[in-house]
């Protein structure tokens, strides 16, 4: 069976669907991915500034960056897939997705079950009493500050070596031992613990569908891997 018609079977068989999406599923609506050659910023890679260390000794710098992505990411709008995975929600009784994009183009797109792994770029969160606000303003000659106790304000997302949110990767690990198909979007399946979800799933009975445009770690274990663009892919493959 060709691809195509093989992930539509799977999508159409399936009862309990979690998927895990990555920056790939955002990269046709002008988002920038991590480790393609456009995730430069400034000549700085995504692991430097993206880490607490950064933040503490040159917080207007990852501000700086923050600030950047978030002026490219606020006019853009979802794509096909983001369209098609909201589309599969309203069909499927059991559905959940588990992004690893701070960008909110799913929820955008009229997804509704999301889990934000890794945070989201449009709230900010504060260094000393951890209030979680909303926030599209950053005055970046002063830095924002806590309008509760004044303390720094960061941006609400999870860098490398801090943990994510108890309750968020609780939810996720039960959802992929949960569904009986995985489908994992657009990432590049090496950081952890998300890139372990399909594995997790998979040690649960789950079959597991990859969509990129190109092998990662998880395809040799993946049940069927579809190379191509996911904003391609979905529309064509739906149920
Ligand atoms: C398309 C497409 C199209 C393009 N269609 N496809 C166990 C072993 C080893 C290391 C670790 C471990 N456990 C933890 C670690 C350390 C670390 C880690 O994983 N490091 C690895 C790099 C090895 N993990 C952590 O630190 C995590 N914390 C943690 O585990 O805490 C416990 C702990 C602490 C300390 C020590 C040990 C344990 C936290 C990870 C946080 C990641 N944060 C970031 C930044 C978020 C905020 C922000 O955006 O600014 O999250 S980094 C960045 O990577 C971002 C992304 O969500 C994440 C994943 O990237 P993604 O989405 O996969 O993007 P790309 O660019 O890599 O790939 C895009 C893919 O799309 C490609 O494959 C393309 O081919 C494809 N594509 N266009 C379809 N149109
Ligand atoms: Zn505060």
């Amino acid at each position: 069976m060709r691809p195509i018609a093989r992930t539509r079977q799977l999508l159409t068989e399936a009862k309990a669907i979690a998927v895990l999406t990555g920056a790939g599923v955002s990269a046709e609506s002008g988002v920038p991915t991590f480790r393609g050659k456009e995730g430069l910023w400034r000549n700085y890679r995504a692991e430097q500034l993206a880490n607490p260390l950064a933040f503490e000794y040159e917080p207007r710098i990852v501000w700086e960056w923050y600030n950047w992505r978030r002026e490219l990411i606020a006019p853009l709008t979802p794509n096909p897939a983001h369209k098609a995975l909201a589309t599969l929600e309203a069909e499927k009784e059991s559905f959940i997705l588990i992004t690893q994009n701070i960008d909110g183009l799913h929820a955008k797109a009229g997804s509704r079950n999301i889990l934000e792994l890794h945070g989201n770029i449009w709230k900010v969160r504060c260094t000393e009493c951890e209030t979680v606000s909303d926030n599209t303003e950053v005055p970046i000659g002063i830095l924002p500050h806590c309008g509760e106790c004044n303390g720094l304000l960061r941006p609400h997302v999870v860098w490398f070596g801090e943990n994510l949110e108890t309750d968020i990767l609780d939810a996720a690990l039960a959802a992929a031992e949960a569904c009986d198909l995985f489908v994992v979007i657009g990432t590049s399946s090496i950081v952890q613990p998300a890139a372990s979800l399909a594995q997790r799933a998979a040690g649960n009975g789950a079959k597991v569908l990859e969509i990129n445009l190109e092998a990662t770690p998880l395809s040799p274990s993946a049940d069927l891997s579809v190379f191509g663009k996911a904003g391609e892919i979905l529309p064509s493959a739906m149920p």
